[in-house]
């Protein structure tokens, strides 16, 4: 049966019996620094950020194993793994993405060592099981809300097992439990996590999303969300991610959601800025966008991936090329009063040695401060994957470029990608987008109105905030010797465009947030490209 049509389950089975009591632990491994880690940046904010966000997938697995097992969360982002401890586990579980694949390998072979009964899960095992051949006891291949609960169940019972676990059925989200944010050391996160939707209606051939979730999106009920907000504005969050691979798959139900979350934020203060990621159709509905907008989202991730129409066409993206042009569908989200970050892919069949000088372009002239730019990758099981495959394309055994394009050599596309990253993530280029978007009038309007709702333009921590950034910036710029080279060009910024459109204190803040954000990412590009760190097809 193809993957995408399988059909949703409508009651989760019961656990009939429970067994004896087992103590689980769940390890996320430790990403390499990357562009989304905000390595370079973490430790220059206040308090001890160590991460990012938190892992949505520990969370959520641990909100399956009930409230009767003993379950322990460590996430490697954040924490030492103290290897001895791990013995007196009955389960030890470990979650990850392809782009973990290093650690996650050191970490199965320890555990092999220790001899403790190990499974997987996660995106990584979902798409490339044989991977873990030979590395771990349990394979769960993609959802696992009934999966896992009937293995727990098994295994407590002294049932036998088996070595891999994958539903027949897609999990239905109204039954899915809430998930264990108070296992994690929610303190050393720069945001937290939440899931509203699995799956995504439309069909980009590179997309893994599909394979694993599904074209039919699945939502959770919105007081469901609303507990889960709840939960986390009470850990302390002032950020969530709400981490669905489309939040509009379903547009009908996120308004519906939004009609619970606008109410909620109001009454609470709006506590939690939140972010997502949306195909570009968003544009298309001015009542969802206020919407968005009115229920506190501040950004949104959109997979762009390309201003060539024949290179969308060809991956399949139709829904970037319905419509008017993809500058105009962001400048009504821009002005909307959202920011956007975007996806861009270089590599498709129909890229020439062009194509770097247009993604640079429409990339700047479209004010995408955070633009987040990959090579081509063929992901197993995805349409492309198997037509690169069929095609003799693919080089499996090359992380950093795992295929061969049609209009340019490896190398060609390698360098042309380098060298976009690091054009892109020059101080100039990073604050001339920045700046783009403050030419309009209306976004500037709206960003300043939810700001004062949402409290935040209170003077004295504002600025106490502000200075305590600058402060972290300055000795950071110092220690590396970029004061001059970097920093002139942040105070030049300063002066010329932010004290035009801003000479409130919010404006300084953000702007002095803004350029800790460059920092990390002009750090990242400068090392990667400089090959002091470990190269994977992707920022
Ligand atoms: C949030 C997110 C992130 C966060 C990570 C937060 C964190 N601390 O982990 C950020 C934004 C940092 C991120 C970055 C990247 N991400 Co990301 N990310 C996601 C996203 C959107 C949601 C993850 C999540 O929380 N899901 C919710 C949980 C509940 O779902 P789940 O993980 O599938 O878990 C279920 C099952 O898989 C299973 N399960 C999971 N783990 C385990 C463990 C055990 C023991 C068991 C039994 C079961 C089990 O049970 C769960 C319930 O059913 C996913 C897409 C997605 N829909 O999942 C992409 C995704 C995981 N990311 C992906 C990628 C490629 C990346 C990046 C490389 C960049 C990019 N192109 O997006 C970077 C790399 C990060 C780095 N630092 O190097 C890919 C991974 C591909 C793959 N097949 O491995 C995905 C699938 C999206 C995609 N197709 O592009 N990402
Ligand atoms: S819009 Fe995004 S999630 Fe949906 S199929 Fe395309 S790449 Fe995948």
């Amino acid at each position: 049966m193809k993957t995408d049509l399988l059909p949703v389950l409508d009651n989760p089975p019961l656990v009939r019996e429970r067994g004896r009591k087992l103590s689980i632990c769940l390890i996320n491994p430790r990403f390499e620094p990357s562009y989304w880690g905000f390595d370079f940046a973490l430790p220059l904010y206040p308090g001890d950020k160590r991460s990012t966000m938190i892992s949505g997938s520990l969370t959520a697995v641990a909100g399956l194993c009930g409230d009767y097992h003993d379950v322990r969360l460590i996430d490697e982002n954040v924490e030492e793994i103290d290897w001895e401890s791990l013995r007196s586990y009955d389960i030890v579980g470990v979650t990850g993405m392809n782009v973990q694949k290093a650690r996650t390998r050191q970490i199965l072979l320890k555990l092999q060592e220790l001899q403790v009964f190990t499974v997987v899960g996660g995106p990584f095992v979902s798409v490339q099981e044989e991977f873990f051949a030979g590395l771990c006891d349990v394979a769960f291949v993609g959802e696992a809300e009934t999966t896992w609960p009937q293995f727990l169940e098994d295994f407590a019972s002294g049932k036998p097992t088996q070595p891999r676990y994958e539903q027949s059925q897609r999990t239905n989200m109204l039954t899915v439990p809430r998930p264990r944010f108070d296992l994690l050391k929610v303190d050393r996160y720069a945001s937290g996590a939440l899931q509203y939707s699995r799956g995504c209606p439309f069909q980009c051939e590179f997309c893994d999303i599909i394979v694993i979730y599904g074209r039919r999106p699945r939502v959770k009920d919105p007081d469901q969300l609303v507990a889960e907000l709840d939960d986390m504005r009470r850990a302390g969050f002032h950020s969530a991610f709400i981490v669905d691979d489309n939040f509009i798959g379903d547009k009908k139900k996120a308004k519906a959601l939004l009609e619970k979350l606008i109410p909620w934020m109001e009454e609470h203060n709006y506590p939690l800025r939140l972010t997502t990621e949306a195909s570009i159709d968003l544009a298309e509905d001015a009542e969802l966008l206020d919407m968005m907008y009115r229920a506190n989202f501040r950004s949104v991730f959109i997979g762009i991936e390309t201003p060539r129409l024949d290179s969308l066409t060809e991956t399949k993206k139709f829904q970037n090329v319905r419509g008017d042009s993809l500058g105009a569908k962001l400048a009504r989200i821009q002005k909307a009063g959202l920011d956007i970050n975007a996806g861009f892919i270089v590599g498709f069949d129909s890229d020439d040695k062009g194509i770097f000088e247009d993604q640079y372009r429409f990339i700047q002239e479209n004010g995408i401060t955070l633009a987040m730019v990959g090579m081509l990758q063929a992901i197993p099981k995805t349409p492309l994957y198997e037509r690169l495959k069929k095609d003799g394309r693919l080089v499996e055994e090359d992380p950093s470029c795992n295929l061969v394009p049609k209009q340019m050599t490896r190398d060609e596309l390698r360098n042309g990608y380098w060298e976009l990253v690091r054009r892109l993530y020059t101080p100039e280029a990073y604050l001339e987008r920045y700046f783009k978007v403050y030419e309009s009038p209306e976004y500037l309007e709206r960003r300043a109105e939810i700001c004062r709702k949402a409290g935040e333009g209170k003077r004295l921590p504002t600025l106490w905030y502000g200075l305590k950034l600058t402060w972290a910036l300055f000795w950071a710029l110092l220690m590396d010797g970029s004061l001059f080279s970097v920093g002139s060009v942040y105070l030049k910024y300063f002066f010329t465009q932010n004290l035009r459109h801003r000479r409130d204190i919010v404006g300084f803040a953000q702007f002095v947030n803004r350029c800790v954000t460059h920092w990390h990412f002009y750090k990242f590009t400068r090392e990667l490209t400089a090959g002091r760190l470990r190269a994977y097809n992707t920022l």
